[in-house]
């Protein structure tokens, strides 16, 4: 941006300043330039124009010295400078939206989390505190709020003024004395005081961290703060609230200890103290946005909040996805610009007179806040004190005679000038003029004939340069709305607030008509905030307390799922007890099956294997080919229909032959009978490595025929009803094993095998001595636990939901699994539908309306929870999946949904790792050992995709078992290697018998 030196008047306009008429000052016409108007009234305008420009009525011409000049000469901006200063505002604005630090001098650009304008249907009684927007005085308000249809009712509101001291005093005095005004507040208002709800307004920079908005800090932490823990379910339920911190004290306030702090919590802390009434506060907003929300339905929706009180600032609804720090791609949020603090020197230096520097660095926070200080309210009496000062001072005004009122800081208020500039124009001069004297004589000067006017064109010059440097601001802001919106033309509703705009007339319409200048593209309507915001606030709070009860209920129905360090250990302790009581053969949840598999590969395996794989997503048939170099695998997947899943036992394992016929003449194997490893991944009780009673089906198989079956036999059975073909069955192997043997060929020191999949299963390498059903007592013999079934004798039954209970009996096997449907894919997207439904039903979500598709079972998937929780792109996958499902969803909603996923799979998480800790801590204590290095051989989509699962396990494992290291290795080749490699061993070691 060109550095822009202080305009020199062009000849035509030196030349008009020197005859005035009736006495008044020499003014711009502020068409080309800005400060009071021109010599002469523009020909044809009306009297007392609404530009502020002088009245024809009284004719007379009035001399103006050179000094008065120079002195009004200051405050011209011209249109080019205004649009220099537009054209800086507007990058500054997109430099902090796009999260680049921004210096000090730029405008702050902080979302506000208000994501939408009212829906109108807000309805009940709400507290408004309003602190900052007037300066030295706070308001409260009781608003009713009576949705679309009832009838509008007037809200209560009392102000009361703050004392000096009080402003600047200690930060707990302010807030105790907000406190108290509130109560004092009540005390008058006959109304039911219960459950108050307080939106506060606090007209401060701050940084919110939500309104309605959960911030995404990483998996299951909402990023909101508690406020008041209650008991409930295995221990607190969390009411939450916003939080929002004071960047920095403006407008003439500075009490201490409150920068950097979380002003909500400090009136929480100070109601408290105060004691009165139980008040909660639910929302905090900006006063700009108090002002936009509070647009008369009948003129709005503004989108667009402007104030100009004590202070100047305003905001704008942005769309979302052009807010950095937001993460959001949809919709749009309020964000407040903050453009006080904007102070580009190399477009205002030239503008900043040295009344303006002088203000700066009389007031509280010089350097700071340039903007505001020339617009601000609370500035343009002092500006126009240092004028009259200086001007008296220099001899041209009140015969060169100040008074100590005059030369007192802060003596002429924002009153004053609107008093003394707005009879500028009054229908009777004279009256006009004795109100100035009457002003200037309560300063204790003397006014001498052309005083009075000379003060009003140095209002006049204030105001107006105020009025136009605030519409550069607009201008701005509308440029950017217009490009982000991507508009030709921008049609927009502006709400207006604060008592420049009710006290000053002509401040608006020299605002109007100088966007009209700046921003021509944009159609702008200007709605006067009705009651100062307050009814806006009371909206705003009205959606923060409706998201609150609405995040509660959330939290409430989510509780069960987050499962503590305590809760954990009992799972873990549970399930060794399970284990111990398994492998004794006593009544046990867990089976323990004995494998037959009694050493992990030694890397001396040789020869080609055939191996299947069922029981999993997918069914598959390999040929591997195991050498001194390694192992190379050849497989084809092939499906395995539900019709045949829960067909026949026939049928299925003569469609298992026929894939397996299918494989080998694709392989160019037929007629070979190369040994054959099967990895069958249900409850088998094994008699021998080749022998595997199927105990029962799970993971949505029944095929008939086959429980209590052998299932070798079965599968022998098959290939005997297909001629020509014949197969040499060595070893049957469940999923849990083969992978653990297929990582065991990696990393020796795996001795654990873990499936999180479709279902869920774990082995481990047990101490022969404790394998009641096998004999001899040395050694090591892998066990299938089968802890799928963990808990099917009710010791989960405290952690089960309602939710849990709904899948469970919508399963082939109620009763069943119970630990798998808690933990495995072929459930955990049911249970987050059954739990979307019922915040469906709360109104919670989606508006309360139930639709078909979120009504149909395994609509939602389980790998939607993996892609929904992916940190990259979670809102737009969410909305994307939702979307597809045909739901009608807010941006809130996707939000909740995300947290219903991320409860749900961090359960399935923690308790999968929960018996991860009792196995490794079983083996710990087999061996005697102090501390156990061990590798888990871990296989299953669940695990695999979802990008949180894995590392929530290990986390929870090593909170468990910290006497043990575990390494998790996932499985390359999935178990159908570690089939072919038990089948290998098998055939090795039946050599070595032979030989
Ligand atoms: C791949 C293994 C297979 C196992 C499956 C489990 O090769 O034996 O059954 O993982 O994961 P899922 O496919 O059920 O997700
Ligand atoms: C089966 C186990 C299998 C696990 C993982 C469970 O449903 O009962 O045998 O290991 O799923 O596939």
């Amino acid at each position: 941006m060109p550095n822009i030196a202080r305009e020199e008047l062009k000849p035509e306009e030196s030349e008009q300043l020197l005859l005035l008429p009736g006495g008044h000052p020499p003014l711009w016409n502020h068409m080309d330039s800005i400060g009071p108007v021109g010599l002469r009234q523009r020909e044809g305008a009306p009297g007392c124009s609404q530009e502020g420009l002088p009245c024809p009525s009284d004719s007379s011409e009035l001399p103006v010295s050179p000094q008065v000049l120079a002195c009004l000469q200051q405050f011209k901006v011209t249109e080019t400078q205004l649009r220099q200063i537009q054209a800086s505002l507007l990058c500054s604005m997109e430099h902090a939206l796009g999260g680049q630090a921004s210096p000090a001098s730029s405008v702050r650009m902080l979302p506000t989390y208000v994501g939408s304008t009212p829906h109108g249907t807000e309805q009940g009684d709400f507290v408004v505190l309003e602190l900052g927007a007037t300066g030295a005085s706070l308001r409260v308000l009781w608003v009713t709020l009576v949705g679309n249809e009832g009838h509008r009712m007037e809200p209560w509101s009392q102000e009361f003024v703050i004392p000096p001291e009080v402003m600047l005093g200690p930060g707990q005095q302010l807030f105790d004395f907000a406190a108290h005004c509130l109560s004092e507040f009540l005390d008058a208002i006959p109304m039911d005081k219960k459950g108050l709800q307080l939106g506060f307004s606090f007209s401060f920079p701050c940084h919110q961290t939500g309104l309605d908005r959960v911030r995404q800090s990483g998996h299951g932490d909402s990023g909101w703060k508690v406020c008041s823990p209650m008991k409930a379910i295995g221990g607190l339920i969390q009411v939450f609230c916003p939080q929002s911190t004071l960047i920095s004290w403006t407008k003439g306030f500075r009490c201490s200890g409150v920068e950097g702090h979380d002003v909500v919590q400090l009136l929480r802390d100070a109601i408290k103290r105060q004691g009165a009434y139980s008040i909660d506060v639910v929302a905090v907003v900006n006063d700009t946005v108090g002002t936009m929300m509070g647009c008369e339905p009948g003129f709005g929706p503004c989108e667009v909040g402007l104030v100009v009180d004590t202070g100047t600032n305003a905001c704008y609804m942005e769309e979302a996805r052009h807010v950095a720090v937001l993460d959001e791609d949809r919709g749009r949020v309020c964000v407040s610009v903050e453009w006080g603090s904007f102070s580009d020197d190399g477009v205002l230096g030239p503008v900043l007179t040295t009344f303006d520097h002088a203000l700066d660095q009389e007031s509280l926070n010089p350097g700071a806040q340039r903007f505001e200080k020339m617009i601000g309210g609370l500035y343009l009496g002092e500006l126009v004190r240092l004028v009259l000062a200086h001007l008296a001072q220099q001899g041209v005004l009140f015969d060169g005679c100040t008074s100590s009122a005059l030369l007192t800081q802060g003596s002429i208020l924002l009153e004053h000038v609107a008093e003394m500039e707005d009879t500028l124009c009054p229908s009777s001069p004279l009256a006009g003029a004795a109100r100035v004297h009457a002003i200037l004589q309560d300063l204790g000067l003397s006014v001498g004939a052309s005083d009075a006017k000379l003060v009003q064109y140095v209002c006049a010059a204030v105001l107006t340069r105020a009025a136009r440097l605030c519409a550069a601001a607009l201008a701005a802001v509308l440029s950017r709305l217009r490009h982000s919106r991507e508009l030709q033309m921008l049609q927009i509703a502006v709400a207006t607030g604060g008592r420049v705009f009710e006290r000053h007339p002509s401040f608006l319409s020299i605002l109007q008509e100088t966007v009209m200048l700046l921003a021509p593209e944009c159609d702008v309507s200007f709605i006067p905030s009705v009651d100062g915001g307050g009814r806006g606030v009371a909206m705003v709070t009205a959606v923060a307390a409706r998201l609150a009860a609405h995040r509660h209920l959330l939290e409430e129905t989510l509780a069960p799922f987050r499962l503590n360090h305590e809760q954990l250990a009992v799972v873990q302790a549970q399930m060794r007890e399970a284990m111990v009581k398994g492998l004794r053969g006593e009544a046990s949840s867990l089976r323990m099956l004995p494998t037959y598999v009694r050493a992990t590969p030694d890397g001396t395996e040789r020869g080609d294997f055939l191996a299947l794989d069922l029981g999993g997503t997918n069914f598959r048939v390999l040929l591997v080919r195991v050498t001194e170099g390694g192992v190379k695998i050849t497989s084809q997947v092939y499906s395995i229909p539900e019709y045949v899943a829960q067909g026949s036992g026939q049928q299925l394992f003569d469609h298992i032959v026929d894939c397996i016929v299918d494989f080998q003449q694709k392989q160019g194997l037929s007629g070979q009978s190369l040994p054959l490893g099967f990895t069958f991944s249900f409850p088998c009780r094994q008699l021998g490595l080749d022998q595997g009673i199927l105990l029962n089906w799970t993971k949505g198989f029944n095929a008939s025929d086959c429980e209590g079956q052998d299932v070798v036999c079965l599968l022998r059975e098959a290939i005997g009803r297909r001629q020509a073909v014949e197969l040499n069955v060595v070893a049957i192997v469940n999923d849990t094993v083969g992978t653990m043997m297929s990582c065991g060929y990696e990393d020796s020191r795996c001795e654990v095998g873990l499936i999180v999949g479709t279902g869920t299963n774990a082995c481990y390498m047990e101490e022969l001595q404790n394998v009641a059903a096998v004999a001899g007592d040395s050694g090591h013999m892998c066990i299938n636990m089968e802890w799928g079934a963990f808990g099917d004798d009710g010791s989960l039954d405290l952690l089960r939901t309602c939710f849990d209970a709904n899948v469970d009996q919508a399963s082939i096997n109620p009763g069943k699994q119970s630990f798998e449907k808690m933990i495995s894919g072929m459930y955990l997207g049911e249970i987050v539908r059954h739990i979307l439904l019922h915040l469906t039903s709360l109104g919670v979500l989606f508006r309360g309306q139930q639709t078909q598709r979120l009504q149909t079972r395994d609509i939602f998937k389980t790998k939607f929870l993996s892609e929904i929780e992916s940190d990259s792109l979670a809102l737009r996958q969410v909305r994307a999946i939702l979307e597809d499902l045909g739901l009608p969803l807010t941006s809130d909603d996707a939000l909740m949904v995300l947290e219903v996923c991320q409860a749900v799979s961090q359960r399935a998480a923690q308790l999968c790792g929960a018996g991860v800790a009792a196995v490794v801590e079983k083996i710990r204590e087999n061996r005697g050992l102090e501390e156990l290095t061990v590798t888990v051989g871990v296989d299953g989509t669940l695990y695999k995709l979802h990008p949180h699962f894995s590392s929530l396990v290990a986390a929870t494992v090593r909170k468990l078992a910290p006497r043990c290291v575990v390494t998790f290795l996932q499985s390359e080749d999935g178990s159908g290697k570690g089939a072919a490699l038990v089948t290998a061993v098998a055939c090795r070691l039946a050599q070595t018998a032979c030989v």
